[in-house]
């Protein structure tokens, strides 16, 4: 088996290059290949050397297919630190992303250029880790104490330009990379440059209260997550301990990151989210329709954040509405979204006006003859949604592909509706549409494969994370979200307050505990679904008394400023004992004794809920497997991604 890394000697410079596809992971082979590669330019004539990678992008991290298996040596630490001791300048030519492991291997040479285009960036914290190979101590030393910090918590790359101005890529090059590394090296060569260590570097001055600072933010911010802080300290060792003791902290925290069930759920969600995109049975070559146009019905909250995510992607979008008022309506809701979100400095000006700007409106539905795409985002009702599937069978091209965003009806049956259901599907965005990354893919009984494959690829574009789910009474996140919501009820009948039960929940990691979801909901959207259902179709009335009885009294959520909590003017929730007695109450009423019920019974009870209902789903294929379950709560849930999703979670226990 070959080597993915190669040597060779070009005139008097070393060069080495890995070629490990898809991304230059450090596999065992890549790290051996590395060794073998430095140590032969470090005894022949070389004068200098270059390290450099094949394909689309420099070293992006460590292989994590790698973490949990039996460790082989080389390990990168030591290998960075023999790079690094080269007595020869090495140079790190860095185009993609170098990411992690593979910039850390940057940081252990002695000089780094890169493309303009590059980005680098340390994510380990985005899977439960901190920098292991001597990022936390080398970083600091170029870039100073806040800048390493901010790139650690954060785990977000930055771009070249940003790198060489806190000290971290050194040079720019325009033009091929090769050329522009090589002659740089024979520059340094001639110049007689130093051999630059970033581990002699000192570290820049730093106010020693920094590290407390960060702390006391991430005590809030990163509350129950264990790599944040350790990073805080690795970061402390190196800029109070000399480097090899820094190091060895760094290793000792990193282990411990490393075998926290944390992290197994962080790095479990990092190929579940990659295996999500994958369609069992449908090959990579399933041909694609083109989408440069999209329609989108309906401008209220849903349809307003639908039309940015298509803009946002450089793709032309035309809001249809029933009249000029709604659509103006709909229209500055966009207008609003973009407006704040330069406020929030998430995008520039120029970038909103661009986008903006391939959002039109229309009322009439002529206007979407030529659409490559329609979705349809009214509000739930079925004969609605039929009648309007019929109007765009009857409006649309050959070929265009008809979607529906209903979060919850039979899709097939909307399908059914056309003469084209091959070309129908569901779209399931998550509101806010034009933030929330989940997106679920409804495939009909007829959806055509190509009409699949084009929305998977679709959903990369618009920068969403796809799960395919089978048809089904509220698909994957929201069928789950029954049972849950009913165990919610017993809870509270049974004696737990709605204040216990969202902080057992926002305390075992839950971004927002059921009964403020439910109030930011809106309970009347649950009450009218119940309307149109028969008692028996209702199921057992312990499940739905209380939420019933808080509509009747008008109490409708955060919308009517009451719901299972009061609001204030700026929407925080106060418990309030109307509600309790309400409970009480309906207990009384229903023959339910109440009693202290722990915190950890509340998380087991709902948590378990969400799991069986999770399996039934696998039971019937609606979920091609159990970590797109996972993904799902992750992104569109705010299930706490260091508990891996809620299958994952059941699986470790
Ligand atoms: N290890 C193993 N496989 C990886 C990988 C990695 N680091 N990165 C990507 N892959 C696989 C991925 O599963 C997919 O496989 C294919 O490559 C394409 O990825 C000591 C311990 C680089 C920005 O966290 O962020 O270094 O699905 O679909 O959208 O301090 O991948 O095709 O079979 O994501 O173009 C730190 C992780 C590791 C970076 C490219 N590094 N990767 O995005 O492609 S920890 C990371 C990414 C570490 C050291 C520590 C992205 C990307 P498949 P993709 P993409």
């Amino acid at each position: 088996m070959s080597s993915p890394v190669r040597y060779e000697l070009q005139d008097n410079i070393g060069i080495i290059t890995v070629d490990n596809p898809p991304v230059n992971a450090l596999s065992h082979a890549v790290r051996q290949g590395l060794l073998d590669a430095i140590t032969a330019a470090g005894s022949d004539s070389s004068e200098a050397v270059v390290i450099i990678c094949d394909g689309r992008t420099f070293i992006a991290g460590a292989d994590i297919k790698e973490f949990g298996k039996p460790f082989k040596e080389p390990g990168l630490p030591d290998l960075l630190n023999t790079i690094e001791a080269c007595e020869k300048p090495v140079i790190a030519a860095i185009h993609g992303t170098a990411l992690g492991g593979g910039f850390e291997t940057a940081l252990a040479a002695h000089y780094r250029c890169a493309v303009p285009s590059a980005k680098v960036g340390l994510p380990e914290v985005k899977l439960g880790l901190l920098p292991g190979a001597g990022g936390t101590q080398r970083t600091p030393r170029l870039a100073g104490v806040k800048a390493s910090l901010d790139l650690f918590i954060s785990g977000a790359p930055i771009k070249a330009a940003q790198a060489k101005s806190i000290g971290l890529i050194d040079k720019i090059v325009d033009g091929d990379l090769l050329d522009g590394a090589l002659a740089w090296a024979e520059e340094l060569v001639r110049d007689d440059a130093p051999i630059r260590r970033s581990s002699e570097q000192v570290v820049p001055d730093f106010d020693a209260s920094i590290f407390d600072e960060y702390r006391q933010t991430l005590a809030k911010r990163a509350r129950g997550q264990m790599a944040p802080g350790h990073i805080v300290s690795a970061v402390e060792a190196a800029a109070t301990l000399p480097f090899d003791e820094g190091q060895a902290v760094e290793r000792r925290l990193f282990m411990e990151c490393m075998q926290s069930p944390q992290s197994a759920g962080m790095r479990h969600i990092f190929f579940a989210e990659r295996q999500a995109s994958k369609i069992e049975g449908l090959s990579k070559d399933t041909p694609r329709r083109p989408v440069d146009s999209v329609g989108v019905i309906g401008g209220g909250t849903m349809g307003g954040g639908i039309a940015m995510s298509f803009a946002n992607a450089g793709i032309r979008v035309t809001m249809i509405e029933i009249s000029d008022e709604a659509l103006q309506r709909g229209l500055s809701i966009v207008e609003r979204n973009y407006a704040g979100s330069v406020k929030r400095g998430k995008i520039s000006e120029e970038k909103a006006t661009a986008c903006r700007g391939l959002i039109s409106g229309s009322t009439d539905y002529a206007a979407l003859a030529e659409v490559d795409m329609v979705i349809e985002a009214v509000f739930e009702d079925p004969d609605l949604k039929k009648k309007i599937f019929k109007q765009l069978d009857a409006v649309c091209k050959p070929g265009a592909i008809l979607a529906t965003n209903t979060s919850y009806q039979d899709v097939d049956a909307i399908a059914a509706v056309t003469a084209r259901p091959e070309d129908v599907l569901g779209m399931h965005f998550f509101s806010p549409a034009h933030i929330m990354k989940l997106l679920e893919v409804v495939r009909g009984e007829k959806t055509a494969d190509d009409v699949l494959a084009t929305v998977m690829a679709l959903a990369k574009k618009i920068r969403k994370v796809a799960v395919v789910s089978g048809v089904c009474y509220g698909f994957i996140g929201n069928r789950m979200l029954g049972p849950y919501g009913e165990t919610t009820q017993l809870l509270l009948l049974e004696g737990a307050s709605p204040q216990q039960v969202d902080s057992a929940m926002e305390n075992w990691g839950m971004a927002m505990g059921p009964l403020r979801v439910f109030d930011l909901a809106g309970l009347d959207v649950g009450y009218k679904a119940r309307e149109a259902l028969s008692d028996e179709q209702k199921g057992d009335p312990k499940t739905y008394r209380v939420p019933d009885l808080l509509v009747e009294a008008g109490r409708l959520g955060q919308k009517s400023g009451s719901g299972f909590y009061a609001y204030d003017e700026n929407r925080r929730p106060t418990p309030d004992p109307v509600v309790g007695e309400m409970i009480e109450n309906a207990a009384a009423e229903l023959g339910i004794e109440r009693r202290e019920i722990p915190d950890e019974e509340i998380v087991d009870r709902l948590i378990s809920a969400l799991v069986d209902e999770g399996r039934k789903i696998l039971e019937e294929g609606i979920a091609q497997r159990s970590s797109d379950i996972d993904v799902v709560y992750i992104y569109g849930y705010g299930f706490p991604v260091s508990r891996g999703g809620p299958m994952f979670y059941a699986d470790q226990q």
